[in-house]
């Protein structure tokens, strides 16, 4: 049976259903990317607020901004934007629902003036993203906006038909402003520490170039609140589709599974209304800070710890890695003695339960989250995961052994590459080059890379230890 609204009454009773009339509601939020990760957070919590509710002006448009979504958002589309959340336990059980929160899917590419539109129109309260750590076109080091991007720059001499995120807030939030529409929230649900102040500095950046006076305009009517987002949701594969068939008889194209553990921590900051998803236990505080540290030193940089020291020794997936003794004791070390004694603001006692549900989390065999998408995008996703760790420890005079030994594994990984085209990140030819390329042999030129890891070449006993700790992976082949 294909999934549709005509189709959902016939659905098999397992699975939850959108209890509320979808055709009334309206789109109170424009989101821009139409992932897994969207599907499985927001837009499940939402789905779930306005069947609690009522509040039938919260639904989402959402945006595929790059070409390449134009397959989920057509898959979307030819199911009136539904599809099914599988949220799976670690002893095997699964929570079916399908999910009618989202009523639109707009591929950018296709038709940039309606998604410009949709941002500038009075329905719209809240613009949110999830464009990737990598989106937010800014030098980890510097703390700038990456000016030459040719993208970027395009965007600046083509404002009617852009490209990034920001000729796309910028165009839309001119239009607001001629039209008199009224402040707006843009929210990011990125895993970037202060990613709301990010985006505005970006954002501002931006429009300095390309329509510096519509900045006094942002500042006064524009909130970006900081948030911390967390939900493991997996790539998709074939089986998730068999799955759905054989037990419920049902084709979805493109459906999304994660773990049952959700979280959202949002900074109390907005202009124009928002959902009041505190209904939902979502967490509305003045300072987003340190839940935002904790998550992003302690899931995602052990999320890349298991990554590529997973990889190396052979494992495809997380749970696998995990499961290892000797991987797992590695771990521990790296959060009790280098990455915990970094995160002052919460009781010791709160990070060792934190890391125990993490543990958990990691291990769900039911998840299959692949080794390949944590390590993905790593150029972008180190320097904000595991970089300021080191940093730390550093500057106390500690060791970071443990943290070093991620970035050697990293590197061994890239050194396996035989082609930028086997690195699956945005910076593959760089990092190719530097670790197969570098002109003297000892010399660790991927170090260099300072939008990655600062000044950190710079740093003889650094460099020391990152050496024996390549060496120490090349000795136990
Ligand atoms: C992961 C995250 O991309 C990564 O490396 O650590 O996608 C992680 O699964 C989410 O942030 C969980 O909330």
């Amino acid at each position: 049976m294909k999934l549709q609204n005509s189709t959902l009454s016939d659905l098999d009773k397992r699975i939850h259903l959108p209890g509320y009339d979808r055709s009334a509601l309206t789109a109170g939020i424009v989101h821009i990317g139409i992932g897994n990760f969207h599907r499985s957070h927001q837009a499940y919590i939402l789905d779930r607020y306005i069947q609690k509710t009522n509040s039938l002006n919260w639904g989402i448009c959402a945006v595929g901004l790059l070409p390449q979504d134009e397959q989920v958002c057509n898959r979307m589309e030819q199911q009136n934007c539904l599809y099914t959340l599988s949220e799976k336990k670690e002893d095997g059980s699964v929570n079916v629902s399908v999910i009618g929160s989202i009523i639109r899917c707009l591929h950018a590419p296709s038709d940039s003036q309606r998604v410009i539109q949709q941002m500038a129109a009075t329905e719209t309260k809240l613009i949110t993203l999830t464009i990737t750590e990598g989106g937010y076109n800014y030098n980890s080091n510097t703390g700038r906006f990456i000016a030459d991007n040719p993208l970027v720059m395009w965007d600046i001499e083509n404002p009617g038909s852009p490209k990034t995120v920001f000729g796309y807030l910028t165009r839309a939030l001119e239009l607001r402003r001629r039209l008199n529409k009224g402040g707006v929230t843009i929210q990011s649900c990125d895993n970037i520490q202060h990613n709301g102040e990010i985006l505005q500095k970006m954002l501002l950046t931006f429009i300095s170039s390309a329509l510096p006076d519509l900045k006094e305009w942002i500042i006064e009517n524009v909130a970006f609140p900081n948030s911390m987002v967390d939900r493991i949701t997996p790539v998709s594969v074939r089986e998730d589709a068999d799955y759905l068939r054989e037990e419920f008889q049902l084709d979805d194209l493109c459906p999304v599974v994660s773990e049952t553990f959700f979280q959202w921590v949002i900074e109390d900051k907005f202009k124009n209304q928002r959902p009041l998803l505190e209904q939902m236990g979502i967490e509305y505080v003045k300072d987003v800070a340190p839940y935002e540290k904790m998550k992003l030193r302690l899931l995602n940089a052990g999320h890349s710890f298991l990554g590529f020291i997973g990889k190396d020794a052979g494992y495809q997936f997380i749970h696998e890695a995990v499961a290892d003794a000797s991987i797992r004791n590695s771990l521990l070390e790296f959060y009790n003695y280098e990455a915990i004694p970094n995160i002052p603001d919460f009781p010791a006692s709160k990070l060792i339960d934190y890391v125990q549900t993490l543990l958990s989390r990691f291990g769900n065999p039911c998840i299959k989250d692949h080794i390949d998408r944590i390590i993905s995008g790593s150029s972008a996703k180190i320097p904000k995961f595991l970089i300021p760790t080191i940093n730390d420890q550093i500057q106390k005079g500690k060791s970071a052994r443990k943290s070093i030994l991620v970035l050697a594994a990293w590197y061994i990984y890239i050194e396996k590459a035989n082609s930028p085209s086997d690195i699956n990140d945005e910076m593959s030819v760089l990092l190719f080059e530097k670790v197969h390329k570098a002109v003297t042999k000892n010399h660790f030129e991927f170090i260099e890379i300072v939008s990655i890891f600062g000044n950190l070449a710079s740093n003889i006993s650094f460099m020391n230890q990152f050496e024996s700790a390549v060496n120490e992976f090349k000795k136990a082949k």
